[in-house]
């Protein structure tokens, strides 16, 4: 049974791409606001495998999409490092923000594994039960997107806290870095020997790293990550995802050894198809408020990604996560546009 997902990654072009979204699983699902109800606090939720399972499995088994990630969240490294974190209904994640490195529980980087092996433990239910032309991703946040939340707290718009704190602390940051990528690692790792088939690094807030810094913060600490996987043994390809940084793309694609590159709305993919090293599978871009409109508008966009990125090893995606207003119905005429039937 071919997996036209990891095909494409390894770098053959399919006529017909393979298809998932960012975020699939979560609120614009009715089925999924049932089982969330059932486990109120959303790290128990993270950590609870059959409940994880099933929420991982319910848009694959709704749309058909040819990969599955597994419900977990980026935030869990910074819980297994001992930090204080929460999500509160209504305004998302809330950390103690972090001062100072030396705030940080350095023996906590010994348990990463433990912490977080039920999440190792979705990942090998869920392979279990998936079809195998289906592909399963695990994933994390890379570091610097890890560190807004554990400096900011929060979510933020601009980062404030954390790029002053970037410019002030020379020496802590890169300290702050190490420490973030050592637990990435090992978080990565236990999902590779678990059984996920690809990994993907979010840096869902590369973007606000100036670009003075974006190979130091940006392109080194995912180098650095995918490297020491490799070192250990982990063979599964990695997907890299810098949202935001616009032409440092070329330049993140070339210093880093990752297999595919996700691409966010705000790329031109006709840049991209003809800028990016040939080596890259690139994945995207799809403005994922286009499914709220839908129709004629969402069917055009489609088309022409798939016409720029023609010839070239593509995965159908969003540019970012699917919104929880995104109606049932535009999913599915999405995956039916891009696989060639018009509903
Ligand atoms: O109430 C709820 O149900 C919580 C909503 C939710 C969900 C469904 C959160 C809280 N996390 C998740 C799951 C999740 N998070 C997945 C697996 C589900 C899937 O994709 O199908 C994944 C891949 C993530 C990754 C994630 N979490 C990212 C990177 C991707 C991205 O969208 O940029 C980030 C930044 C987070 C942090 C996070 N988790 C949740 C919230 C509200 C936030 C903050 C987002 C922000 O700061 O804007």
């Amino acid at each position: 049974m071919t997996n036209i997902f990891l095909e494409t990654l390894s770098g053959t072009a399919h006529r017909i791409p393979p298809v998932w979204l960012m975020r699939q699983a979560g609120r614009y699902l009715p089925e999924y606001k049932e089982v969330r109800a059932s486990e109120p606090d959303f790290i128990s939720f993270c950590l609870n495998p059959e409940k994880a399972v099933e929420v991982t499995l319910q848009p694959i088994d709704k749309f058909g999409f040819d990969a599955a990630i597994i419900f977990s969240d980026i935030l869990l490294v910074p819980w297994a490092m001992n930090r204080n974190v929460r999500f509160v209904t209504g305004q998302g994640p809330l950390l103690d923000p972090l001062t100072d490195p030396s705030e940080i529980d350095e023996n906590s980087l010994d348990h990463i594994a433990g912490k977080l092996s039920p999440v190792a433990r979705s990942l090998s239910l869920c392979r279990e039960t998936l079809a195998p032309e289906k592909a399963l991703i695990g994933f994390a946040g890379a570091p610097w997107t890890i560190i807004t939340y554990m400096l900011e707290g929060q979510s933020s718009r601009d980062f404030a806290t954390a790029r002053k704190w970037m410019w002030d602390n020379d020496r802590k940051f890169d300290e702050l870095l190490d420490v973030v990528t050592a637990a990435t690692i090992e978080f990565l790792i236990i999902q590779a020997q678990a059984g996920a088939d690809a990994l993907m690094l979010f840096d869902s807030w590369a973007g606000a790293v100036p670009a003075h810094f974006r190979r130091r913060v940006v392109s080194e600490p995912a180098k650095r990550i995918i490297e020491t996987l490799r070192r250990r043994g982990i063979t599964q390809p990695v997907i890299g995802f810098p949202k935001g940084i616009g032409e440092g793309l070329v330049a993140y694609c070339n210093e880093t050894p990752i297999d595919g590159i996700g691409l966010d709305h705000g790329v031109d993919i006709a840049w991209a198809a003809r800028h990016l090293p040939a080596h890259v599978t690139l994945q995207g871009n799809l403005d994922p408020l286009s499914l709220i409109a839908g129709g004629e508008a969402m069917n055009r966009a489609i088309g022409s990604i798939l016409e720029a990125v023609d010839g070239r090893p593509h995965i159908f995606n969003l540019g970012h996560g699917i919104t929880p207003e995104t109606p049932e119905r535009h999913v599915h005429d999405l995956v039916n546009r891009v696989r060639g039937r018009m509903s």
